[in-house]
C-alpha cells in the first residue's frame, strides 16, 4: 500500500469519514448529475424523503457501472481490506426547505459513497458526520433520520462543504445527515451503497412490519 493509501485508511479507520477532493472531473459529475436526472424525471415528489431516489441502476445501466466498476471501487477495496459488496445508487437532491435528514446511521457493515453535482456547504444543506460515532454505536443507537436530534455543536462535527467531484467516503455506521436547504441553490448527490443485497430486502421486510 502507498503511504497516501495507507494514510487515508488510518483516517476513515480513525473518523469512520474521508473526503477526497476532485475524486471526479467537474465534467464527470456534470455527466452523472444529468444522467441521474433524466433517470428520474418521472419519479412522484411527494411526501417526506421523495428527493431520494434509491435504485439508479435499475433505470440505467450507466449507473450499474458506477456502482460495480466506478473509480471508487479500487479504494474502498483498499479501505475495507476486501472488495465491497455493492447493494445500490442512489439520486439525493435538496432543492426545498423542508428536505432535511435528520442523524442517522445506515447500515452495520460496508461503506457509502457520496459524490458532490453540485457547491454544497451549510447554507444548502451539505453533509454533515460525527468524527469517530463508528466508535460509539450505543451512544448514538436511537438516532432515526426522521426524527430531530441536533448535532450541530458537536465536537467532533465535520461540515463537507464540497464542490462538484469531491467525494466523501463514509462507514454506514458513522452518524451522518443533511440540513435544510435555506438559500435554494441546486444540492445534488450521487450516492452508492456497499453493505450487500440482502440490506435492500430486509429494509423492504422492515418496512411492511
Ligand atoms: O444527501 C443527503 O442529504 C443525505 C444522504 C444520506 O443520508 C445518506 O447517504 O445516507
Amino acid at each position: 500500500m502507498s503511504p497516501d493509501a495507507a494514510a487515508l485508511k488510518a483516517d476513515f479507520d480513525r473518523d469512520g469519514v474521508v473526503i477526497i477532493r476532485e475524486f471526479v472531473t467537474r465534467e464527470t459529475a456534470r455527466e452523472i448529475c444529468a444522467r441521474a436526472e433524466a433517470a428520474t424525471r418521472d419519479v412522484p415528489r411527494k411526501g417526506r424523503f421523495s428527493n431520494i431516489t434509491k435504485g439508479l441502476e435499475k433505470r440505467d445501466g450507466y449507473f450499474g457501472e458506477w456502482l460495480n466498476n466506478g473509480p471508487q471501487v479500487p479504494v474502498l477495496e483498499t479501505l475495507l481490506g476486501k472488495k465491497p459488496e455493492p447493494t445500490t445508487a442512489s439520486f439525493f437532491t435538496k432543492a426545498e426547505n423542508d428536505q432535511e435528514v435528520h442523524p442517522h446511521s445506515d447500515a452495520m457493515e460496508g461503506v457509502v459513497t457520496w459524490i458532490a453535482l453540485d457547491e454544497t456547504d451549510v447554507n444548502n444543506g451539505c453533509m454533515q458526520f460525527v468524527k469517530g460515532s463508528h466508535k460509539r454505536r450505543e451512544e448514538f443507537a436511537h438516532l432515526r433520520a426522521d426524527s430531530p436530534t441536533d448535532l450541530s455543536d458537536h465536537p467532533d462535527l465535520l461540515e463537507a462543504a464540497m464542490s462538484p467531484g469531491d467525494i466523501a467516503i463514509f462507514k454506514p455506521t458513522t452518524v451522518h445527515w443533511s440540513g435544510r436547504n435555506r438559500d435554494g441553490s441546486a444540492r445534488r448527490g450521487f450516492n452508492c451503497f456497499y453493505v450487500g443485497k440482502s440490506y435492500m430486502g430486509s429494509k423492504k421486510a422492515a418496512a411492511k412490519s
